[in-house]
């Protein structure tokens, strides 16, 4: 068995697997500095209730201490973690780009379809980062175990013993930045992460370089968040679109709504003002290929769906972790945001749904319609969907 880990060899073979980007970092020891302050700014986090209700940011050990941060408690034997990025930007326009009259917005990463399963002339299936990354690590893992000898090792795409970010940096892959995502000077910030725990060691030689922080003074992010959910490098996950569409459950606090505008599943607002954005490459991954009928897709399409329409479109989508009711619920909203009173039959008829989060939602936007609509120009047309 080979006594250390290369960074070349995981950058190569992690392209090979399929990722765009791969770098390794040394597991810190327990009680240095870094893992102090990493360990206090994520309990603090948690302790200011800014996870909302994500439990399963909040897991703790028999010992009381969050799981997340314990990755020396969980696996003693862990001494590198290799982080692996994939791109998921396309050319398609961006949520804050002039769009129909009448669409809402399903996150850039929500899009994914796979392109080859898919027969020449049938839609793409959906697929979900999660998923395709795994595979991607586990054919990773397997290749270095076959060039390196067997060690210990465990795959992750978000449910690790660990904040994948903090890996990110470590391991060089990008900086912090001011909106949390992890920024790539090269590619920007459109992409996943994953990583496998391993008990290999890093050759001595090879540290990686922690990328700098090229933030400088823009703040473009947290002017432009709608629902000021940023400071800079923290967020407050309960004032953020993506977890109020995606990761909350039942009633979204009233002076919130306001704020989500036309965003159904998912945010990228923050993103997509990003300056190192403006000139991220696009990617080129059949399994991450984006489905047209998602790009600004028309709320009337989305609020036409019964659950065996919503099963088709999501089920093996990252849409599908909303459900049924919550999609429902944010298209009640969004429409109370479109100033469309065209949209007031259809609130109308959710004001009577059997689903009380539905009926609230609805009767809400109604009103706010009522109050906010603007007339309908002369022989404008509802905007009704794709396929
Ligand atoms: C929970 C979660 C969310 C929550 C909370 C987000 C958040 N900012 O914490 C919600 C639902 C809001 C969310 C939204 C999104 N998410 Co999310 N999410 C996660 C998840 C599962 C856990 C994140 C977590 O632990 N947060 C806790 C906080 C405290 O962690 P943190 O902000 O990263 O901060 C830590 C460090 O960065 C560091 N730190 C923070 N600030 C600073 C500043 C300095 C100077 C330093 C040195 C350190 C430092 O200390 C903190 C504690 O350790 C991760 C996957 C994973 N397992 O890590 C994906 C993940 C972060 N999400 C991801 C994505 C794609 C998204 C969205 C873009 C989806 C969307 N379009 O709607 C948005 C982006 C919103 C945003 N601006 O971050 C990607 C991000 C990829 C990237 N390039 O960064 C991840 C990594 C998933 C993946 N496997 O690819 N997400
Ligand atoms: S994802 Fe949207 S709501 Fe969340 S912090 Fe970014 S801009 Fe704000
Ligand atoms: S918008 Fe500006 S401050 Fe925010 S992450 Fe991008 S570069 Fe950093």
């Amino acid at each position: 068995m080979a006594e250390f880990l290369s960074g070349g060899l995981v950058d190569r073979l992690a392209r090979n697997a399929g990722f765009t980007l791969a770098g390794a970092a040394r597991v810190p020891a327990a009680d240095t500095e870094t893992t102090r302050e990493e360990r206090s700014r994520f309990e603090q986090w948690i302790a200011r209730g800014a996870a909302g209700e994500m439990e399963y940011l909040k897991r703790r050990n028999e010992d009381g201490k969050l799981v997340r941060s314990s990755l020396h408690a969980v696996f003693p034997w862990a001494k590198t973690v290799i982080v692996c990025a994939a791109n998921y930007n396309s050319a398609q326009p961006r949520s804050i780009d002039p769009a129909a009259e009448g669409t809402g917005w399903i996150a850039r990463y929500a899009w994914s379809g796979n392109g080859s399963a898919a027969g020449d002339d049938e839609p793409l299936r959906p697929s979900d980062y999660h998923k395709v990354l795994l595979k991607r690590l586990r054919t990773l893992d397997a290749t270095l175990k076959e060039h390196l000898g067997e060690f210990e090792s465990r795959c992750y795409v978000d449910t690790g013993p660990l904040v994948e970010r903090v890996y990110a940096r470590y391991a060089g892959i990008g900086w912090t930045g001011k909106n949390t995502c992890i920024l790539n000077q090269r590619i920007g910030s459109w992409f996943f992460l994953g990583v496998i725990v391993t008990s290999m060691q890093l050759a001595p030689e090879e540290v990686a370089i922690a990328a700098a922080d090229r933030c400088g003074s823009c703040t473009r992010c947290i002017d432009a968040c709608p629902t000021q959910a940023l400071k800079p490098y923290e967020m407050d996950a309960t004032r953020c679109i993506s977890y109020l569409t995606i990761e909350k459950r039942g009633v979204i606090p009233e002076e919130l709504r306001a704020g989500m505008g036309r965003q159904v599943f998912g945010c990228d607002i923050c993103q997509d003002v990003c300056p190192w954005n403006r000139k991220a490459p696009v990617a080129d991954d059949a399994e991450l290929m984006p489905r047209e009928g998602l790009v600004n897709p028309a709320l009337e399409w989305l609020a036409a769906m019964d659950e065996s329409v919503f099963s088709r479109w999501f089920n093996g989508s990252p849409v599908a972790r909303a459900k049924f009711a919550g999609l429902r619920r944010n298209v009640a909203i969004a429409m109370g945001n479109s100033m469309t009173g065209r949209y007031l039959p259809q609130l109308m008829a959710w004001a009577h749904a059997d689903d009380p989060v539905l009926r609230e939602a609805a009767a809400w936007a109604a009103e706010r319609l009522l109050q906010t609509q603007k007339a309908p120009s002369p022989g404008q047309e509802a905007n009704t969907n794709p396929q």
